[in-house]
């Protein structure tokens, strides 16, 4: 489905044109801490349920921008809908969080996985396109997925994990096995996209949340290649598609990604100086960024300085305003409305 033509200021961003005032919208902005999105959630019983429900996921989508009017309103869904594709059972645990079976512990697990369904995904296509055909005309429609090390981090341990060392161990212990499940999923990501693309969306952001904890070499081969191959399968496929990659954690191995990948754009985490980030990035890209979600829950002048020296620093970029990372659950609302008061100006 193809969306009206209008304005988008936060697709015009995205596509190299700066904005006077930059368009907004905030990671993870579907979500706990919203109470509209609890209280949905309490009813319909859990977040597995609401995402491959097209009707509770366009409903959980729309919730931030009616409340707040964001930019860019983001596709209730989750990262963790690919390995179901791939084979995986999914599912999560009260308090604790996603638990993937069987962990691919080695290379015989990894070759062992048979696809799951071939219309597995079909729902999150649905909810797009419902939501596509409800936005207000002036949103942008982002589509995502997790990069393809995030997402082996949660196949081989089967669980989140803070170090991703089981990942990490495999990637140096069998390279050749790691590269068979990076390679399945970036097939998968392309179609995936893909699909999300002709199904609605007009841009996409590649989460790769754990990227942060690779050495060079190895951010090299799991991080740039396999995002670089996505972006050129979809080149390939829809040359309309605009892309953001978010490789979190990679400080000054930002550049290198920038350069290297082929995204559109850049997201940038709160532990990057934006002037640095201003100055190291190629002229011209646009850059996505960096509140900490810490400085939003301390709000008052903490949060209007941090939001004033982010604005100063991007003022000659394209800039879109977000987070350094996903907006925390105990957030108040009413640090969200300041703000988007700070960054419009309208205060
Ligand atoms: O209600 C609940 O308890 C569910 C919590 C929740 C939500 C709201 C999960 C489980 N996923 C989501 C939605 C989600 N996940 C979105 C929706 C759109 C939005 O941004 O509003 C997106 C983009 C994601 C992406 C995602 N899922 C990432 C990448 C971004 C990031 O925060 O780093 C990751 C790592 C996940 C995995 C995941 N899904 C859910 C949880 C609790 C986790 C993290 C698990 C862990 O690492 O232990």
């Amino acid at each position: 489905m193809r969306r009206s033509p209008a304005h988008r200021p936060l697709l015009a961003t995205l596509k190299g044109e700066r904005q006077s005032i930059p368009p907004m919208w905030l990671m993870r902005q579907a979500g706990r801490y919203l109470p509209e999105y609890r209280a949905l959630r309490a009813e319909k019983g859990g977040f597995l349920a609401m995402a491959l429900d097209p009707e509770s996921a366009c409903e959980i989508t729309l919730q931030p921008i009616r409340r707040f009017g964001f930019d860019g309103a983001i596709l209730f869904s989750d990262i963790l809908t690919v390995p179901m594709a791939l084979g995986q059972d999914l599912w999560f645990e009260t308090g604790e969080g996603p638990r993937l079976a069987p962990p691919l512990a080695d290379g015989a697990a990894i070759d062992a996985l048979t696809p799951g369904a071939p219309d597995t995904l079909d729902p999150v296509y649905a909810a797009v396109e419902k939501i596509a055909g409800v936005l207000p005309p002036e949103v942008t429609f982002l589509g995502f997925a997790g990069s393809p090390w995030t997402v082996a981090t949660y196949m081989i341990a089967g669980q989140g994990s803070r170090t991703q060392e089981a990942a990490r161990r495999l990637a140096y212990g069998d390279a050749a096995a790691m590269q068979r499940l990076i390679d399945r999923i970036v097939a998968t990501t392309i179609e995936y996209l893909a699909r999300q693309h002709e199904s609605g969306v007009e841009a996409v952001q590649l989460f790769d949340s754990w990227a942060g904890t690779l050495s060079p070499e190895q951010f090299e081969r799991w991080v740039i290649a396999p995002n670089a191959a996505i972006v050129a399968g979809l080149r390939a496929r829809c040359p309309e598609l605009v892309i953001i990659g978010f490789p979190k954690g990679a400080g000054a191995k930002l550049v290198d990604y920038a350069t290297q990948t082929g995204v559109d754009a850049v997201g940038v985490d709160e532990t990057v100086a934006p002037e640095w980030a201003a100055r190291a990035l190629p002229a011209g890209m646009p850059v996505q960024g960096n509140l900490d979600p810490l400085a939003l829950i301390a709000g008052g002048d903490t949060l209007a300085r941090a939001v004033d020296r982010i604005l100063a620093a991007f003022a000659d970029r394209p800039h879109v305003f977000n987070l350094g990372h996903g907006i925390l659950p105990d957030t108040p609302i009413a640090h969200v409305e300041a703000l988007i008061d700070r960054v419009r100006g309208t205060r």
